[in-house]
């Protein structure tokens, strides 16, 4: 008991409970869990509802009062001295991707949990109310746009295209929202946020390769998504001539191609991906008379990104004789800089903690990327094995994942009592 008594004399000796936080982790990770050790909860699943209501239970176990936005955005707060000042907030998503891990996203939820846990175990009541986020639809797997709830809630895009948005199936997300029950009341509109920290897996090679412990992040690459049609005619496989053919899946070879080629001339941090493809008829003696594809396209400035965006263009207008195509952008989000405060804090954390760091730009988007068009944001990152993320052998350690609990503590302390 000396110890806790210690740790309420010093705020600054105060540590989270990194076997509680890892024990958390685990068993929300049975939620959706895949036979090779990962996750698969699609936004808006039932899955996804499972995993939002163990969520309620914790945030609601842990004192916070829970509401839930129009957007299906789950916001735990917890009590401050002085409720009217503005919050200080954390968060990040529970969807993963169909291949997920046990980490993207669910960290950052349950990092948050777990600095809420240990200040009601320390009887620490913060000057700042506290609030927890689920944000729905991070992922942008089952419905595009990406980071759809933090988008609605920065005012990106609106509610109604939001909600208007299907799935392969033509299930809108109003309809999932409504099935899963978490179609909520309040409206989506920022309210008074003093700073917004969001602690999340790298997802890349950098800190494993540099020996780090934490990463400092300095902001994130901008985005450009399209969905791409290509047209050309369905034929037989064999009477059919090779120089009168209209292919279109010959034609995407060709684009998918030219995609890669596009990052690859655009230097170092630019990326672009082809990561689905539906082939029409999908009949092996049928010559393909339609492909449709996703091209995802990310780059560290703005004008490389829109230099990209018109060499993908033209690409789609060139593809091959008697082939049409169509390339239309469903997602488009600038290179965010992080608030320059909020970063330091975080790298003066890390060191007064004792942790090696370094500053990242990050390659993947996170909710905080939107919430930074509202409130002062920041990311905490934490090293993956062999930096791999979006597949099921996501892996981190429980020392790693303790260190960016105690980061994210001592940030949002700091920011909390100012
Ligand atoms: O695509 C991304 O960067 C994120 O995983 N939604
Ligand atoms: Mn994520
Ligand atoms: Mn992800």
């Amino acid at each position: 008991m000396h110890t806790v008594q210690t740790r309420q004399a010093d705020p600054a000796l105060l540590r989270i409970d990194g076997k509680r936080l890892w024990g958390s982790l685990m068993e929300l990770a049975q939620i959706g869990a895949t036979a090779k050790g990962g996750v698969c909860r699609l936004a808006l699943t039932e899955l996804d509802r499972q995993g939002r209501d163990l969520f309620v239970r914790w945030a609601g176990a842990a004192g916070c009062s829970v509401r839930v936005d129009a957007i299906g955005n789950i916001f735990a707060r917890r009590a401050g001295a002085d409720p009217s000042a503005p919050v200080v907030m954390t968060g990040s998503h529970l969807d993963t991707q169909p291949t997920g891990g046990k980490f993207d996203g669910n960290y950052g939820v349950l990092a948050g949990l777990e600095v809420l846990r240990t200040l009601n175990e320390a009887g620490i009541v913060t000057r700042a109310p506290l609030e927890l986020v689920v944000w729905t639809n991070e992922e942008g797997s089952r419905f595009v746009p990406v980071m759809m709830g933090s988008g609605v809630y920065a005012g990106a895009f609106s509610l109604e295209h939001a909600l208007a948005q299907k799935d392969h199936a033509g299930i809108t997300v109003a309809e999932a929202l409504a099935q899963i029950q978490y179609a909520g009341e309040e409206a989506v509109i920022p309210h008074p946020t003093r700073a917004y920290f969001e602690a999340h897996i790298e997802q890349g090679p950098v800190l494993e390769a540099a020996g780090r412990t934490i990463g400092v992040v300095t902001g994130a690459l901008g985005q450009r998504w399209y969905d791409v049609t290509i047209q050309g005619m369905e034929a037989h496989a064999g009477p059919t001539p090779m120089d009168q053919r209209r292919d279109a899946l010959l034609a995407a070879a060709g684009l998918i191609g030219e995609v890669n080629a596009i990052a690859l001339r655009h230097g170092p941090h630019a990326r672009a991906t082809v990561g689905w493809l539906d082939v029409f008829p999908n009949s092996r003696n049928v010559i393909p008379g339609r492909v449709t594809l996703t091209v995802d396209l990310r780059a560290a400035d703005d004008a490389t990104l829109a230099a990209m965006d018109a060499e993908l263009q033209a690409a789609c207008t060139s593809l091959l004789p008697g082939i049409s195509a169509t390339c239309q952008q469903v997602v488009y989000f600038p290179p965010q800089p992080f608030a320059p405060d909020l970063v330091q804090q975080v790298e003066h954390s890390a060191a007064a903690l004792g942790y090696t760091s370094m500053p990242v730009v990050s390659g993947a988007g996170h909710d905080a990327v939107y919430v930074a068009r509202v409130a002062p944001a920041a990311m905490i990152f934490v090293p993956c094995k062999d930096g791999i993320s979006h597949n099921e052998i996501e892996s981190a350690t429980a020392e790693d994942v303790e260190a960016g609990g105690n980061v994210l503590l001592h940030a949002m302390l700091a920011a909390a009592s100012q």
